[in-house]
């Protein structure tokens, strides 16, 4: 069935620790993104690159945080260009670091709210980005994202008054594997459904993929898909600050998109952490484009699809 996508950039580099993010976008272009989904059958608009807003913000506590200014204006200028995407558009935003889902998903939870619906948030990455001003000890605020658009930790006054806030038991983690102390005590406390490598090695990726989708399906919910490229096995995605080994496979992560896109519930997507100065010949970039076409409905064979109207 033919969509309505917008990819908008996100070239935010702040939030980590290596510089390079902010080429994401331009090398998912290169990689020919439009092109691919219109092949597809599908209405692509490129709305271009968001630019961060200009701001001067109170100092946390917190010494080591890095550019706090700039990654707060960022926070500000997405969740005001993600606040504009109508309700019939699927928006892919292209990152940038993964500080960027401070600004896409608080507006994708507004979005549903307005439709009545509450929103969704599948998680995939090698990481669970639940730290806090306090608790973070790399002072990358790209670790940080969950812990703000759940409202678990206060960010005030430095980013925005949420205009939306995700239910942590409507959040699902897939590949964690790099978790720290202060991160694996919160996610204990939380209803964060977290599959990690151990339980996709013991049970299968499509088990708890499985479950979650079910549920969205049954809260007709809307679902946002924040996509680390850091989930992948770095062999096949090298194009990322800190490689974590273990990650998922090539064939994981293609059955993932291919659900996805089968259940007909993903109404938002963000493409995190893609640095293409640590790519090899664009591989990464050109391997999460066939990802997102797997997510719109590239596939090997025609099978009957579980999409609602
Ligand atoms: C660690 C921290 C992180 C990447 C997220 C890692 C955070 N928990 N790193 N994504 N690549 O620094 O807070
Ligand atoms: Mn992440
Ligand atoms: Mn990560
Ligand atoms: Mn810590």
């Amino acid at each position: 069935m033919a969509k309505h996508i917008t990819l908008l950039g996100a070239p935010i580099q702040t939030g980590a620790w290596r510089r390079g993010c902010l080429m994401g976008p331009d090398a998912l272009r290169t990689a020919d993104l439009a092109a691919t989904l219109t092949v597809l059958g599908h209405d692509v608009t490129d709305a271009g690159d968001v630019s961060p807003e200009v701001l001067s913000v109170p100092a946390t506590e917190n010494q080591t945080i890095r550019d706090l200014d700039l990654c707060a204006g960022w926070v500000r200028a997405l969740q005001a260009a993600a606040g504009k995407v109508t309700q019939d558009t699927i928006p892919v935003f292209m990152g940038g670091d993964h500080l960027m889902a401070a600004g896409t998903v608080p507006a994708m939870a507004a979005r549903a709210e307005t439709d009545g619906r509450p929103l969704f948030v599948l998680w995939l990455d090698a990481h669970s980005d639940i730290h806090d001003f306090d608790s973070t000890d790399s002072g990358n605020l790209h670790g940080t994202p969950v812990a703000y658009f759940t409202g678990l930790s206060d960010f005030s006054p430095q980013f925005p008054v949420l205009p939306g806030r995700v239910d942590p038991a409507n959040i699902c983690m897939i590949g964690l594997r790099s978790v720290d102390p202060h991160e694996k005590a919160a996610l204990a406390r939380t209803e964060i459904q977290v599959a990690d490598m151990r339980a996709i090695d013991e049970h299968g990726i499509a088990a708890p993929l499985r479950a979650f989708l079910d549920r969205v399906e049954a809260a007709n919910g809307h679902l946002h898909v924040s996509f680390d490229v850091d989930f992948l096995e770095p062999d096949i995605a090298p194009a990322v600050g800190t490689t974590v080994p273990g990650g998922a496979s090539f064939r994981e992560a293609h059955l993932v998109m291919e659900w996805l896109h089968d259940s007909g519930l993903v109404t938002s997507l963000d493409i995190a952490e893609l640095n293409p100065f640590m790519d090899e010949r664009g591989k990464t970039a050109r391997l999460m484009v066939d990802f997102v076409a797997s997510l719109f409905g590239k596939s090997v064979l025609d099978r009957p699809t579980r999409a609602r109207g």
